[in-house]
Formats: C-alpha cells, structure tokens, sequence
C-alpha cells in the first residue's frame, strides 16, 4: 500500500525541519502532521487502534480516529515520530513509523510499558520465551546460533527498571548494548536489516511493541510481550481490548493477519539514513515490511522530495 510509505515519508520530511532543535513536541507535532495528510487521502476507510493518545490527550490521530473514504476495512497502528528526544538532540535512529492490517488485526492496547522478548535473527518456537529466565535464553540462543555466550549481544532501553536485567546479561557473560530511546529500533536491530544483535528484551512501551511486532512478522521473528498494568486505568483499558493481567501476548496476538509497516528515518539511523538535502530535492530512506498471504517481502526505497 503506497500510501502506507507515502505517509512515513512525508511525516520523515515534515519533522526533519525540527531536527536538532531541541523541540520535541512540535517535531513530533510535524510527523503526526504529515502522516494524517496523506492517511485522510486514502480511498479506504482506516480506524486508528494504536495512536497519539486517547480522543480527549490528542487532537490528531488518536485511536479510535476513522481516516480515509469509505467503510473502514483497516486498523492503522502508528508512532509518527518514534524517538522525539532523538530527534530534538539530532541524534542517531528516530525514524517515523506506520502500520496497516486488516480490520481487528492489530492488538489495541493500552499507553502503558510492555515486558518484551524479541528476536528479529531466532526463527523457532522454544528458543527464547519471556517466562525463561535470562540464563536458558542465552544458553538457548548461543545453542541456535552455535555462538559463544560471550559473542552473544542483547540491546535493552537504557532505563533503571532495566538495570537488573543488564547486570544479569553482563554477569552471565554476553554483552549489552544500551539505547537511549526508540524501542522499535531496538527491536529491528535484531533483523539482519540492522545490526543482526541476538536479542532484543526488558521493558518498552506497549504501542511501540505491537508496531515491532508488525515489522518481525515480515521477517519470522519471535517475539513475545506482557503489559505492566500500573494504574486502575490502564488495567480497566487492557481488559476492555480483552487482555487480561498478566497474559503473555505471542507476535500472532499482536498481528493477527496480513500487515504492512513503514518506517522512514528523521534523523541519520542504523537501519535507515535520515533526511538528507541532494541537488535541492529533499531525499528520504524508508524501508517497507510487508506480510501477505504467507509472503513476505522488505524493501528498502529512496524517495526525492522538491523542496519548495
Ligand atoms: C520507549 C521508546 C520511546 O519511550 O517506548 C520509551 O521506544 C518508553 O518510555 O522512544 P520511557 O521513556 O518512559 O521509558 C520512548 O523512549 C520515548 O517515547
């Protein structure tokens, strides 16, 4: 669906205006932006499930927004500028990013944190499980991979309800590699389309899990997720999209079908280059998940933009 990358892109482009200015919101003001421009073109109707917020916090693509013409036959799940701190301080892998399934494909859930297991480089059931304790995954995955524990590398959010789990890791012998912000990157860095790192785990945002997920599922990741319910609104919320306290969420509960997922990068990245200026054009890098009917397909694709 071009339509997908096409509103990635334009969003990439919009925010890239405020890179570096120490502005978060409004640079994320601009890709929310930019994405709703071209999404209210479609000629098909799409209920946003994960968005900016609820109706009453966010004005523009808040879940439960209907954009496009016609009977809605799409769910949409968005971050329209993942990793706005990233983008604000110019520093590497904020990209903006987009997902479309078919309609009660895409997990709702929640603004809350997400407990996460992924795994863009482990393409079997059994080898890594979020009930496992940090020691079985290792030894599963360097069994896997035939590598080393000590080859083994797990990249984490940089947060202190994530300390334990990188003492752990290091203490077991693997190495760590920590990240500002941007989950989604984290999680794709574990694709061969980044980094290929072993593993991706700890707590995230939830949203930011389930558009990963839409991304993982294009490359026969594993991946695993369980929401950490803190307040009675989140847990009330969780249940009323039937997700009951504690459930583990498999990739298959968080994308049930056919998706697709953009993403396109703001600020230089691992995955994607940022927006860049070449002979007064304006050039954006997305790279394109797509899973349909069993096949699967990624595309890398650079588009020039006039700058007018
Ligand atoms: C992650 C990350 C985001 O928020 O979801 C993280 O992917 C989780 O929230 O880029 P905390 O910052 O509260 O830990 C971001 O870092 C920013 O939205």
């Amino acid at each position: 669906m071009g339509i997908i990358t096409k509103a990635s892109q334009n969003a990439a482009i919009l925010s890239s205006s405020l890179i570096g200015m120490g502005r978060k919101n409004d640079a994320d003001y601009m890709a929310v932006r930019g994405m709703k421009e071209v999404l209210i073109q479609s000629s098909i109707g799409m209920e946003v499930v994960i968005g900016e917020g609820e109706m009453d916090e966010a004005p523009m693509l808040f879940v439960g927004e209907r954009l496009g013409a016609g009977e809605i036959m799409c769910d949409i799940a968005v971050d329209p500028l993942e990793g706005t701190n990233l983008c604000a301080d110019n520093k590497p892998n904020s990209m903006t990013t987009i997902a479309v399934g078919e309609k009660g494909s895409l997990l709702k859930s929640p603004d809350c944190y997400m407990e996460k297991i992924a795994s863009g480089t482990v393409f079997e059931d059994g080898v890594i499980h979020i009930d496992a304790t940090m020691k079985e995954n290792l030894k599963n995955i360097s069994i896997y991979k035939k590598k080393s524990i000590s080859e083994l590398n797990v990249i984490l959010l940089e947060r202190e309800r994530n300390k334990e789990k990188v003492a752990e890791i290091r203490a077991l012998g693997a190495r760590v590699s920590l990240i500002p912000d941007g989950d989604i990157f984290g999680i794709l860095n574990t694709t061969t389309f980044g980094s290929s790192l072993d593993l991706y785990c700890g707590s995230g945002g939830a949203p930011e899990g389930v558009l990963a997920a839409c991304a993982l599922k294009a490359v026969n990741g594993r991946m695993m997720g369980r929401l950490i319910l803190e307040t009675e609104d989140q847990k009330t919320r969780a249940l009323s999209y039937g997700i009951k306290a504690g459930e583990i969420l498999t990739l298959n509960d968080m994308v049930k079908s056919n998706v697709i997922f953009a993403l396109s990068g703001v600020t230089k990245g691992e995955l994607v280059n940022g927006i860049v200026m070449k002979n007064g054009f304006q050039v954006v890098e997305s790279l394109i998940f797509s899973y349909i009917d069993g096949v699967a397909s990624i595309v890398k694709m650079q588009n020039s933009v006039s700058k007018i």
